[in-house]
């Protein structure tokens, strides 16, 4: 059964792929299982159809047969349990990377949003000036510990998994801030992630949503 996946009509990172789709396609791509993309409008986001599907009217979603998933971080969870590539074998290891998964989206992109969230909600407030170099310490704490970590690793832990899969989509929130190039090897190890035949494959996808729709 081919699974489905929902993403952005028209992304508002025109392209670049940054979206939560992006972590689902790639997660996919890695393991070399066919999808489907249906597209979505912000209203169509919010309308019923799409709510019994997604609770919060958000994108990505995923179908297959009669089993619905939100949220990023359980699809690719549920798509590196039921194929092999993302996760290891060893019941240890595999512990460890599922560890890694949670980092990303539990320790890491936290900050991340939040940036985001102040640069895009509050970056006309008087205040904004003084609050950014906060945030963006916060995110500078969480990057210089994650770099010791790294060391002059290829992956987090091993061979790559999805736990790299996730770090590394949520690393690229931060592109055009500079805060990762901060750290060589952070910055490499993005790098290594983009670098991946099923990266490309997954970033030429979305990025032909976005062109489709700027030429239709
Ligand atoms: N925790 C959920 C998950 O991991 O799946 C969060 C899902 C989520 O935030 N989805 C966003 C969404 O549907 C799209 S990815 N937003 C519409 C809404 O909430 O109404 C977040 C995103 C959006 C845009 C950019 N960008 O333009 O760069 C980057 C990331």
């Amino acid at each position: 059964m081919t699974p489905i996946i929902t993403a952005f009509e028209q992304s508002p990172d025109r392209g670049r792929g940054l979206a939560r789709d992006m972590r689902v396609r790639w997660a996919l791509e890695e393991v070399g299982q066919p999808y489907e993309v249906r597209l979505l409008s912000f209203k169509a986001m919010k309308e019923p159809a799409h709510l019994a599907l997604h609770p919060f009217g958000q994108i990505p979603t995923y179908e297959e047969g009669n089993l619905t998933l939100f949220e990023s971080g359980a699809i690719v969870f549920h798509i590196a349990e039921r194929h092999a590539g993302l996760l290891p074998e060893d019941a240890n290891a595999r512990a460890r990377a599922i560890t890694w998964m949670f980092a990303a989206l539990s320790t890491i992109e936290p900050p991340v949003v939040e940036r985001e969230m102040a640069r895009y909600l509050e970056g006309e407030e008087t205040w904004y000036e003084q609050r950014l170099p906060l945030v963006e310490g916060r995110i500078r704490n969480r990057l210089r510990e994650l770099s010791d970590r790294l060391g002059d690793a290829d992956w987090l832990d091993g061979a790559f998994s999805a736990g790299d899969l996730l770090m590394v989509t949520v690393l690229r929130r931060l592109e055009g801030s500079g805060l990762v190039e901060e750290y060589q090897n952070l910055s490499a190890y993005v790098d290594r992630g983009k670098a991946r035949p099923a990266y490309k494959r997954a970033f030429e996808a979305q990025l032909a949503v976005f062109r489709a729709a700027s030429a239709g």
